[in-house]
C-alpha cells in the first residue's frame, strides 16, 4: 500500500491528505485544522512528501558570512535579547564603515558566496551610510551577495530619508543591494504585534516592503516568529498573507519558522516551546504554503541536530556556514554559542539525514552537488 492510501481514521484529516497528495491547497481552516489536531506523524508525513515531491533529497546550504552593523536599536521589542541602545548599553557596539570593511576582508581568500547584513536600528546609521557600505563591499568584492536589512531597518532608514519604500529600494539596489532577509515579520496580526512590537513597521508595512522590492526584481525571505504569546490562528492568519502575496509576485524564495528564544528578555516568563512543536510548525509551514519553494530550519537557532531532524519534517535549506557571525540568537539562549561549521561539517549534517547536500547561491543557483549519501561517508560519531 503506497502512503497516499494508508487510512486515517479522522474524516477531516484524510480530506487533508487527499488534498495534498493531489498537489491541491489546503484552506485556513484545515491549516488551523492541522495545528490542533494533527500529530507530528501525520503533518510530518504530508510535509515529507511535499518536501520530496519539490526537491527529492536535495537540501541546501550556502557559505555565508554575517554583518551585524549595530545591536543599538532604537525600538523595544520585547522578545529581543539583542537590543543594547539602553537598558545594557555598556554591553554595545556599533561598527564603522571600515569595521564592517575588515569583517569582509577577512573572507578574501574564503569560497564564501553571501553576507547577510542585518542589526538594530540605529539613529545615526542612516540610508547613505548603509549605501556607501553596499558600494564598498562591491567594489572590494564584486561576485559576493549582498543580502541585507530587514524590512524594519528599511522601513526607518526610508522614512528618516524621506523617501518613498520604491525609491529607497531603488537607491539600494543601484549601490549593490541583491536580496531581503526575512526578518521583522514576527507575527503580522496587531492584537499580538501590539503586545510584543509595538513600535516598529505594522504587518501592511512589512509585506508592502517586501511586495515593491518583489516587484523591483529583488528577491526576500519569510519569517515568522512563533511560540510566544500567539495562538495557531494567527500563525495561519501569518501565513495566509504571505501565501497571498506570493500568489501576486511569486517573490518569496523560503520561509523560515523562527522559534521564541525566551533567554535575557522581557518575555522570559514566556515559556519555550516543545521540540515536537516546533517540527510541527516546519511541517505545517511546509503542507500550507504551497507556493513557496523552500522552508528553511536556521540551525543557530535550533542547534545543528534539530535542525538535522527538521530534514524529515518538511525542511529543505539549513542556511550556511554564517562562522560565529551573528549573535542574535546565542544572546537570546539558542544551543549554537558560537555558530560555525564547516562546509564538510554541513554536509555531514545533511548526509547523516539521508540527504543530498547541495551548495547554493543565495538565490538557489546551484554551486556543488556532493550527491546521494552513502552509508561510508556518513560518520555517526562526528556530530555532538
Ligand atoms: O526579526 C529576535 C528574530 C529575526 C529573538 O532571511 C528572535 O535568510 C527568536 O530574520 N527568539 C532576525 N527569534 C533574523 C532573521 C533571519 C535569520 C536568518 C536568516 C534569515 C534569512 C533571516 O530574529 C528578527 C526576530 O524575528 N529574533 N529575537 C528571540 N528572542
Ligand atoms: Fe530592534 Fe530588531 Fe531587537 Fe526589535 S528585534 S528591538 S527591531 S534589534
Amino acid at each position: 500500500m503506497s502512503i497516499q492510501t494508508l487510512p486515517v481514521a479522522d474524516s477531516q484529516l484524510q480530506k487533508i491528505a487527499d488534498k495534498v497528495y493531489n498537489g491541491q491547497r489546503i484552506s485556513d481552516e484545515e491549516g488551523l485544522y492541522l495545528f490542533e489536531h494533527g500529530s507530528l506523524a501525520f503533518v510530518g508525513a504530508l510535509a515529507n512528501y511535499i518536501r520530496e515531491q519539490k526537491h527529492g533529497n536535495i537540501t541546501y546550504f550556502n557559505r555565508n558570512f554575517h554583518i551585524e552593523p549595530t545591536n543599538a536599536c532604537v525600538y523595544s521589542c520585547h522578545f529581543c535579547s539583542y537590543s543594547r541602545l539602553y537598558a545594557h548599553r555598556d554591553e554595545a557596539w556599533e561598527l564603522s564603515l571600515e569595521q564592517m570593511m575588515d569583517i569582509v576582508r577577512k573572507y578574501d581568500n574564503e569560497p564564501v558566496t553571501e553576507v547577510h547584513i542585518v542589526g538594530g536600528v540605529h539613529p545615526k546609521m542612516n540610508l547613505e551610510f548603509f549605501a556607501e557600505l553596499l558600494r564598498k563591499i562591491k567594489a572590494h568584492r564584486p561576485d559576493l551577495h549582498i543580502k541585507g536589512f530587514t524590512a524594519v531597518e528599511l522601513d526607518y532608514m526610508f522614512r528618516k530619508a524621506k523617501k518613498t519604500v520604491r525609491e529607497g529600494l531603488e537607491y539600494l539596489k543601484e549601490a549593490g543591494l541583491e536580496s531581503l532577509p526575512g526578518g521583522g515579520a514576527e507575527i503580522f496580526a496587531p492584537e499580538i504585534r501590539k503586545q510584543i512590537c509595538a513600535d516598529k513597521v505594522d504587518g501592511q508595512g512589512w509585506l508592502h516592503i517586501h511586495q515593491t522590492a518583489h516587484e523591483l526584481g529583488m528577491q526576500t525571505n519569510a519569517t515568522m516568529l512563533f511560540g510566544h504569546i500567539e495562538k495557531f490562528e494567527h500563525r495561519i492568519d501569518h501565513m495566509r498573507q504571505l501565501r497571498e502575496l506570493q500568489d501576486k509576485t511569486g517573490g518569496f524564495n523560503t520561509f523560515i519558522p523562527l522559534k521564541f528564544r525566551n533567554k535575557d528578555n522581557d518575555m522570559s516568563h514566556v515559556p519555550e516551546t516543545s521540540l515536537i512543536e516546533d517540527m510541527r510548525m516546519y511541517a505545517i509551514a511546509r503542507i500550507y504554503l504551497d507556493n513557496f519553494p523552500h522552508v528553511k530550519a536556521y540551525w543557530p537557532m535550533l542547534g545543528r541536530q534539530n535542525a538535522q531532524l527538521s530534514l524529515s519534517f518538511g525542511v529543505n535549506d539549513i542556511d550556511g556556514t554564517i562562522d560565529d557571525t551573528t549573535k542574535i540568537y546565542s544572546m537570546a539562549g539558542a544551543e549554537e554559542q558560537n555558530p560555525s561549521m564547516t562546509t564538510e561539517e554541513l554536509v555531514n549534517l545533511i548526509k547523516q539525514a539521508k540527504r543530498r547536500p547541495v551548495e547554493r547561491g543565495t538565490l538557489y543557483n546551484i554551486i556543488k552537488d556532493y550527491g546521494e549519501a552513502s552509508a561510508v561517508e556518513v560518520n555517526i560519531a562526528s556530530l555532538n
